[in-house]
């Protein structure tokens, strides 16, 4: 995009030399003690006893906090209160916080953590979604169902020409943000108030985890949030079990306290994606259309609630992608198994839900023999189809996009060269595929659909301005400074906005679920509309040169130059109960195309070419916007073939049950610059506007992830000629992701057959 400046996209010089200040960085006063947790090492254990005369004879060691050390309560979460922050009897998984060690640095706490010796009496654990199914292991009130039409009376009355049924595991995947969780507690006025500098997606539940720790008022408790390196969903919630733990330490010692984790500590303690299982029936036509589809989902919750439920509900909610099915039972329940708790990220269950809907309709295909892409757009919902869950489809845009991206991606003749090349070529093989998307823009729970703001205008004319949001690298700082300055009509440099506070904003939302710049954004215009309105008076006079003289004149007739803007999303709300409703104010659609070749005898692959368009109205900042598909993308690329979480269990004597073997960029691997497709290409959709929406725009942030799903089917797709070289045209399941080992076993031939079928599954 020319012509826009580095200010306007968000990319401040601090930024590039590394000037600018995250939550480690900040200079800590001299008596700041620092923290290293003492994990659990058994998946589901008694704790015996807890020996610490070693790590107190620890240089440096200057303190250990176990449960009964908390002053306030011990049991936390963000939707029922089912986590302890230090374990008491019993450890639930490999990673659990018993304690927390201070001492005077952070070797030396690390040092001294490791130096208490806690004995276990070792229980039965439950470690992968079949384990938890088979045991009946669930989550309390965590079943859900959505019913639209009668899918049994259709599978049974004979409208079916086919119907077919499958099982797709869908893998987990480690947030991987730059900055690890990062917490600097300390206590002010001796005690009596607690701040804390945190790198969180939700200072305000670092307030509220800290104030239910220590039994103090929320009105006593401060966090403030910079910037972040980085959530993911990953700093949504988990974040402030780790700021509750460090401030237990700084409020009964009376000193600050910090608590940064190293990176195999985060991996192994924090959580990720959820894991998920998906088992279908779906009846169609011989012409391709689909009529009925039953569906069961699991996801692996791990040992405490966290937001594993409404993950699941949007999981429910997305699993029909863009497709319209007359007849549809969805079937959900979160398994209780023995590992960290698994939480949001970027897409909330949303494209677990749509993978496996993609391979159910790839299923229909491969049945019909037809091109996966043809049977897609048949089936594709339009302006007025009503979803499963009684949501009426308005301003659909799935087929522009679609279309568009067809012209652009040249399918046809991408096929022909395909094609071509496979013929020519024995051990080396192209895929290609086209992946459409729909993503639900609004919390599923209604009452988080709601933001504050507050504008301060000074007397030199520029701008201060807060709001519930948290930058973390997505550039909603710089979207929301935009709808500031032009509402007030002066320059973006005119307007600051220093840093997310609870003490400035109250009882904000998590910065999730894509909608801030919605949110925020209109927060914002609420605020410099009252100030405006207030001004009007003194700027209807015409005789001010500038904002800055306008402000100054507007203050000496005592104006009140400060506003506090709130906004909540209308028109959006669902009953469980009816199990119908309008989850969602709006969706974000997208499409992508994706051209592979992998290497049959090593399993190896690469991407050559993705193109995706999407839909997002009028972009407030096209540049931001760019960024966050290119960067949505391949993260959804690294999920669905890169990224895999290897955990001990019983039959891998290497790794003892429970534990994560995946814990450093060593044996995860995330999308490197070799991982990025040869030639990539992002448009957006022309001519589209969403007047629901703050200046036409629409959300960005999590919508396009689930495309990267697009090399996993191009992938697949590569595969089936492999196979059908072999003689084998029949479908085949392909876990995600698609590692070299399940691109080679997929790709049978002489060899793989000396092999059982068994390869490392998703738990
Ligand atoms: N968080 C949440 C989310 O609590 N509810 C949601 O619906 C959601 N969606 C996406 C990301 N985070
Ligand atoms: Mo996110 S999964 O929107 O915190």
């Amino acid at each position: 995009v020319e012509g826009i400046g580095n200010r306007q996209r968000g990319l401040h010089p601090i930024q590039v030399t590394g000037e600018a200040e995250y939550t480690d960085d900040t200079p800590t006063p001299p008596n700041t003690l620092h923290a290293a947790l003492v994990l659990s090492t058994k998946a589901h254990a008694r704790i015996l006893s807890i020996d610490a005369s070693l790590a107190k004879s620890s240089p440096g060691f200057a303190g250990l906090f176990l449960s009964k050390d908390v002053p306030g309560a011990n049991h936390t979460g963000p939707v029922i209160h089912d986590e302890e922050v230090f374990a008491s009897d019993v450890v639930t998984c490999v990673g659990q916080i018993v304690g927390l060690v201070v001492a005077d640095t952070h070797d030396n706490a690390k040092a001294a953590a490791n130096k208490v010796n806690i004995e276990y009496s070792e229980l039965p654990a439950i470690l992968s979604i079949e384990e938890a199914v088979k045991a009946g292991s669930f989550h309390p009130n965590s079943k859900r169902c959505l019913v639209k039409g009668n899918v049994e009376q259709y599978f049974l009355s004979g409208a079916c020409d086919r119907i077919i049924e499958g099982e797709v595991q869908v893998g987990g995947q480690e947030h991987f943000y730059m900055e690890p969780q990062s917490t600097l507690v300390w206590p002010v006025d001796s005690g009596n108030e607690i701040h804390m500098i945190s790198s969180t997606q939700a200072p305000q539940k670092h307030q509220k985890y800290v104030a239910n720790v220590l039994g103090l008022p929320q009105s006593r408790v401060v966090c403030k949030t910079k910037r972040i390196g980085g959530g993911f969903g990953g700093k949504e919630t988990r974040s402030a079990i780790f700021a509750a733990a460090a401030s237990v330490a700084a409020y009964c010692l009376r000193q600050p306290v910090k608590l940064v984790l190293d990176r195999d500590i985060d991996m192994m303690t924090t959580g990720q994606r959820h894991s998920f299982l998906g088992k279908y029936k779906v009846g169609f036509t011989n012409d391709g259309k689909i009529l009925a589809l039953d569906l069961d989902v699991y996801n692996n919750g791990g040992h405490s609630h966290d937001l594993s439920l409404p993950v699941l509900e949007r999981a429910m909610f997305h699993s029909d992608n863009v497709y319209d099915i007359p007849n549809v039972r969805v079937n959900g329940q979160v398994c209780f198994t023995n590992f960290p708790s698994n939480t949001a990220f970027r897409g909330f269950g949303g494209p677990q839900a749509m993978l496996i809907a993609e391979n159910w309709i790839q299923h229909m295909a491969t049945e019909l023999k037809r091109s996966p892409e043809e049977i897609k757009e048949l089936n594709f919902q339009s302006e007025g189809s009503v979803l499963h869950y009684g949501q009426l489809l308005q301003n659909c845009t799935i087929h522009s996009v679609w279309d568009e991206l067809k012209v652009s991606c040249n399918f046809m003749e991408a096929r022909k060269a395909v094609i071509d090349f496979n013929n020519n070529n024995r051990w080396r093989k192209r895929g290609i595929a086209m992946v459409p998307t729909k993503f639900g823009i609004s919390f599923t729970t209604k009452f988080m659909n709601q933001a504050g703001a507050l504008v301060q205008v000074y007397t030199d004319g520029t701008v201060l301005v807060t709001h519930g949001g948290v930058e973390m690298g997505q550039g909603l700082h710089t979207k929301v400074a935009q709808v500031a300055a032009s509402s007030f009509n002066i320059p973006l440099s005119s307007v600051f906005i220093s840093e997310t506070s609870t003490d400035k904003v109250p009882n904000a939302t998590p910065t999730a679920a894509s909608a801030s710049s919605d949110l925020y954004g209109a927060a914002v215009l609420d605020a410099c509309q009252q100030i405006m309105a207030r001004m009007e008076p003194v700027a209807s006079r015409g005789n001010h040169k500038s904002f800055a003289e306008l402000v100054l004149a507007c203050y000496l007739e005592r104006i009140d130059l400060s506003a506090h803007g709130f906004y909540i999303t209308p028109d959006v709300g669902f009953d469980w109960v009816s199990g119908k409703g309008t989850p969602f104010y709006y969706f974000t659609y997208g499409a992508a195309f994706a051209e592979v070749e992998i290497d049959t005898l090593t399993g190896d692959f690469h991407t050559r070419t993705v193109d995706i368009v999407m839909d997002l109205g009028c972009s407030i900042n096209p540049a931001i916007d760019i960024g966050q598909i290119e960067g949505g993308f391949i993260q959804g690329l690294g999920w669905a073939a890169l990224e895999e979480l290897k955990w001990g269990d019983d039959n891998h004597k290497w790794i003892r049950p429970g534990h994560l073997f995946t814990c450093g960029p060593g044996s995860y691997k995330i999308p490197s610059v070799n991982d990025i497709p040869l030639n990539f290409k992002v448009s957006l959709l022309k001519g589209v506007s969403n007047p629901k929406v703050i200046h036409s725009s629409k959300a960005v942030g999590e919508p396009p992830f689930f495309l990267g799903s697009a090399v996993l089917f191009a992938i697949k797709d590569a595969i089936s000629a492999a196979r059908a070289e072999e003689g084998h045209f029949e479908w085949f399941p392909l876990d995600s992701p698609a590692t070299p080992e399940r691109i080679r076993m997929a790709c049978v031939d002489s060899i793989t057959k000396k092999f059982a079928s068994v390869y490392y599954r998703p738990k």
